[in-house]
C-alpha cells in the first residue's frame, strides 16, 4: 500500500528531457540518459520527478506540440525506455509525473490532419473552427500568447482555426464529447503504464467561449489579486496581452472532475495543473482544487516573476491561504518557461550562491508542495544565448525585447572537465553549455561542504524532518516590511522563520507571545539572537523552534 497523500507538501523535481543527459551522442538529452542520472535526483531528497514532454512531436514548441500522445519521440527513446525509467525511479522511491498537453495538439497530429481535410469528416468538430467575418477577417479579436491573432486561415476548409500558442498548435475543441473521450483514453494509456501523476499544461485554456465573444480590453490594475500582468504592455515576456483569449471557462471544472474520476480508478495518482495566466490566477487555483474532486494542486506564475520582496511573498502566499481552502498549491521559483530565479532576483553586489541558498530555504519553508527546476540545485544562472543559437519560437519572434526561453533550457552540467559538461559526448549539444556554468558542475559541488548542491540536500532534509513544514498551517507575523516572519505548525510543534529580503542588515523584535525560542542551526546563515531580538545580515535567515 502506498501513501495517497504523497503529493501533498511533496517536492517535485522538474526534468527537461532535452537537456538532462544525452546517451546517444546526438546532442539532445533522452530517456536512457535520464535513467543514468536518477541517483542524482534521489540524492536530493525529492519525492517526485516531473518530466517535460517526450512524446512524438515535430518540436515546433519543443515537444509542447504533440503529434502522438501515446508514443515516445525517437529523439528521446522508446516506450520500453520509458518503462525502464519508471521501474528504476520507483526502486529509488521516486514518483513519476508526466506532462500532458491536452489543450492543443501539433498540426501534424492525425486528428488535426483529418479535422482540416473537410468540413464534414468525423473529426471536423474536434478543433475550434469558425467562419471569417463577412469582410474576411478573423472571427474575433482573440490573440495568441505567442503573438499575433489566435486564428489561422485554412485554405482547404476555407475557415479559421483557433490556436492559443503557435499556429502549429491548433486548439482542441473541448465542447466535443467524442474528442474529450479520446483524450481521456490517452490519459488512461499512461495510467496503465504506471505513471504516478500528470502535470497538466495550460489547464485553464481547455475550454473556449463557444460564443466566440470578442474580448474587452483588459482593465489595468483591476483587482488586488493580480501580481503580474497588471501593467502589461501589448506583449510582454509573460505573454499577457490585451484581447488575450478569455480563459478559465466554467466548463473546465466539469472536465477536471471527469479526469479526477479516471485517476481515482487507480491508486495514489495526482495532478498538478499549470495556471499560466497571472490575472486572477489564485481564484482559478481555488476553483480547480477546492473540494477534493478536481485537480490535486496547481501552480501559478505568481512567484515565477521578477518581484523579490517580503511584501510580494507575503501577499502571494496569504492571498492563496484566503482563497484556496482545502485545495492545494505548488510553489515554484523556476521552470522551463521563465528566467532562472537567481538571475531574475540578483542585484549588483549579491553573491549568487548565497541568493540560491536563501531562495531554496524560503521555498522549502512554504506551505504547499514545491517544484524545483533542474540545475537550480547547482545555483545555475540564466544563459545568455546568441540570436543565431536561439531555438525557442517565442524568443525568435520577440527578440531582442524578449529573448525567449532558451536561456533556462541549456544542458545540465555534470562534469567540469568533460566536453559539454558531461551532458553529451557528441560534437555539439542542441543548446551550448555556457562557459560560466562549468565551475558549478555536479562533480565540483558534490563533495564541498556548504555548496549550493549540499545546501539543497540539507534544506530538503530539514523540510522532510519537520512535518509541519510539509502540511502544517502558516501564519504571518508582520503586516509589512522587508523582513518576512512567519510561524509554521501549531500546538507544541511550531517553527519560526525570519527572512530578511533586504540587502542591508535588519533587526527583528520577537513578539512576546513567542516564548522560549530555541534557534535551529541554518548552515550558510549567521543571524544573532539575544533572546528578544534577532539581528540579521542582508539576505539572512533565522529559524527557531518555539517552546511551550
Ligand atoms: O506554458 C503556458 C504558458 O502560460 C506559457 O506561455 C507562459 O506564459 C510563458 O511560457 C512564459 O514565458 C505551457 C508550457 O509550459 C510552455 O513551455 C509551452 O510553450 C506552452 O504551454 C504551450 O504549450
Amino acid at each position: 500500500g502506498g501513501n495517497p497523500h504523497w503529493w501533498r507538501g511533496g517536492v517535485i523535481y522538474q526534468v527537461y528531457p532535452r537537456s538532462y543527459q544525452d546517451s546517444s551522442g546526438d546532442g539532445v538529452g533522452d530517456l536512457p540518459g535520464i535513467i543514468t542520472r536518477l541517483d542524482h535526483i534521489a540524492s536530493l531528497g525529492v519525492d517526485a520527478i516531473w518530466l517535460a514532454p517526450f512524446f512524438k512531436s515535430p518540436m515546433a514548441d519543443m515537444g509542447y506540440d504533440v503529434s502522438d500522445y501515446c508514443d515516445v519521440d525517437p529523439m528521446f527513446g522508446s516506450l520500453s525506455d520509458f518503462d525502464r525509467l519508471i521501474e528504476r525511479a520507483h526502486e529509488l522511491g521516486l514518483k513519476i509525473i508526466i506532462d500532458q498537453v491536452l489543450s492543443h495538439t501539433s498540426d501534424k497530429h492525425a486528428w488535426f490532419k483529418e479535422s482540416r481535410s473537410s468540413r464534414d469528416n468525423p473529426k471536423a468538430d474536434w478543433y475550434v473552427w469558425a467562419d471569417s467575418k463577412p469582410d474576411g477577417t478573423a472571427p474575433n479579436n482573440w490573440l495568441s500568447v505567442f503573438g499575433g491573432p489566435a486564428w489561422e486561415w485554412d485554405s482547404t476548409r476555407k475557415q479559421y482555426y483557433m490556436h492559443n500558442f503557435l499556429a502549429s498548435q491548433p486548439d482542441l475543441n473541448f465542447h466535443n464529447a467524442e474528442m474529450e473521450e479520446a483524450l481521456l483514453k490517452t490519459v488512461r494509456f499512461w495510467l496503465e503504464r504506471g505513471v504516478d501523476g500528470f502535470r497538466l499544461d495550460t489547464v485553464n485554456f481547455f475550454f473556449h467561449d463557444a460564443k466566440l465573444t470578442d474580448n474587452p480590453p483588459l482593465p489595468k490594475d483591476a483587482d488586488g489579486d493580480e501580481f503580474m500582468g497588471a501593467d502589461a504592455p501589448d506583449t510582454n515576456p509573460y505573454g499577457f496581452q490585451d484581447h488575450l483569449h478569455d480563459k478559465s471557462q466554467p466548463e473546465n471544472v466539469g472536465f477536471l472532475k471527469r479526469l479526477r474520476s479516471l485517476l481515482n480508478e487507480y491508486d495514489d495518482r495526482a495532478t498538478v495543473g499549470e495556471v499560466g495566466d497571472g490575472r486572477r490566477s489564485l481564484h482559478t487555483v481555488a476553483a480547480y482544487t477546492n473540494g477534493g474532486d478536481k485537480l490535486n494542486m496547481c501552480y501559478t506564475f505568481d512567484l515565477l516573476g521578477p518581484e523579490f520582496s517580503a511584501g510580494h511573498f507575503r501577499r502571494a502566499v496569504s492571498n492563496f491561504q484566503k482563497l484556496v481552502k482545502d485545495g492545494w498549491v505548488c510553489w515554484a521559483f523556476s521552470n522551463h518557461d521563465v528566467t532562472r530565479h537567481v538571475s531574475r532576483w540578483m542585484q549588483p553586489g549579491d553573491d549568487q550562491d548565497h541568493l540560491a541558498r536563501f531562495s531554496i530555504t524560503l521555498l522549502a519553508s512554504l506551505r504547499g508542495s514545491i517544484c524545483l527546476y533542474q540545475g537550480e540545485e547547482l545555483g545555475l544562472e540564466e544563459a545568455d544565448i546568441a540570436f543565431e543559437d536561439l531555438t525557442d519560437p517565442y524568443g525568435i519572434r520577440f527578440w531582442p525585447a524578449f529573448k525567449g526561453r532558451d536561456g533556462c533550457r541549456t544542458p545540465m552540467v555534470w562534469t567540469r572537465q568533460a566536453a559539454n559538461g558531461g551532458f553529451s559526448d557528441g560534437a555539439r549539444s542542441w543548446l551550448p553549455v555556457p562557459e560560466s556554468h562549468y565551475h558549478r558542475a555536479v562533480d565540483q559541488q558534490v563533495h564541498v561542504t556548504g555548496s549550493v548542491l549540499n545546501h539543497y540536500r540539507a534544506t530538503l532534509g530539514f523540510r522532510k524532518a519537520h512535518a509541519m513544514l510539509v502540511d502544517g498551517p502558516m501564519s504571518f507575523l508582520d503586516p509589512d516590511g522587508e523582513v518576512l516572519a512567519f510561524v509554521r505548525g501549531e500546538g507544541t510543534e511550531r517553527l519560526l522563520f525570519v527572512f530578511n529580503f533586504s540587502r542591508e542588515p535588519a533587526e527583528w523584535a520577537v513578539p512576546p507571545a513567542l516564548a522560549a525560542l530555541e534557534p535551529a542551526h541554518m548552515p550558510g546563515f549567521g543571524p544573532s539572537f539575544d533572546g528578544t531580538r534577532v539581528s540579521l545580515m542582508g539576505l539572512d535567515v533565522f529559524c527557531a523552534r518555539i517552546g511551550r
